[in-house]
């Protein structure tokens, strides 16, 4: 596998059932990616080494999740101006609005790009990882263009099924 282009950074061991579908994508794409466990609290000598040195290894984005009170994205770019995404992780009794607000409200002057919550959102962070290396790689660009046709065809067939159902269901 070639050098990562992108983090997948994960508060916690925990994280990684909704992590993963940032590495499916990653890895249906091509993209070669690298994963660190590494929490804000926990380790934060770790995390803002992980931060500082991430550039200068060749990393040019990083996908943040965290659950909780989730300022794990917000420490990351703090050290860093690589761009940072955010993904609120639902692992709380509070089903991850805490981690939304947490990653979301960022003061001004230091961006964390937030998903939604949960498994969504990670996929959509590996995607929209995809979408920033694509402006500088046209291959990966074409592989872009091709899954939003793939899109198209699958919601046709569904939209298919249900006219099917519709049928059904006025004739009973
Ligand atoms: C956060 O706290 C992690 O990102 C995780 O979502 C949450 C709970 O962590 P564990 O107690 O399961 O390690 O830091």
């Amino acid at each position: 596998m070639s050098k990562p282009v992108v983090g997948i950074i994960m508060g916690s061991d925990s994280d990684f059932e909704i992590m993963k579908e940032s590495a499916k994508v990653l890895k249906d794409f091509g993209v070669p990616f690298e994963v660190i466990v590494t929490s804000a609290h926990r380790t934060p000598e770790r995390t803002f080494e992980y931060a500082k040195s991430a550039k200068e290894r060749g990393i040019k984005v990083l996908i943040v999740g965290a659950g909780m009170a989730a300022h794990l994205a917000g420490v990351i770019a703090a050290k860093t101006v690589i761009p940072v995404i955010g993904v609120p992780i639902n692992s709380s009794s509070l089903n991850g609005i805490d981690a939304l607000y947490s990653t979301l409200q960022m003061p001004s002057g230091i961006p964390v790009g937030t998903m939604a919550i949960g498994k969504a959102g990670a996929k959509n962070a590996a995607l929209y990882a995809i979408h920033i290396l694509a402006l500088s790689d046209k291959e990966l660009d074409k592989k872009l263009e091709d899954y939003r046709k793939d899109f198209e065809r699958i919601v046709i067939e569904r939209e298919k099924k249900v006219q099917e159902k519709l049928k059904d269901f006025l004739n009973e």
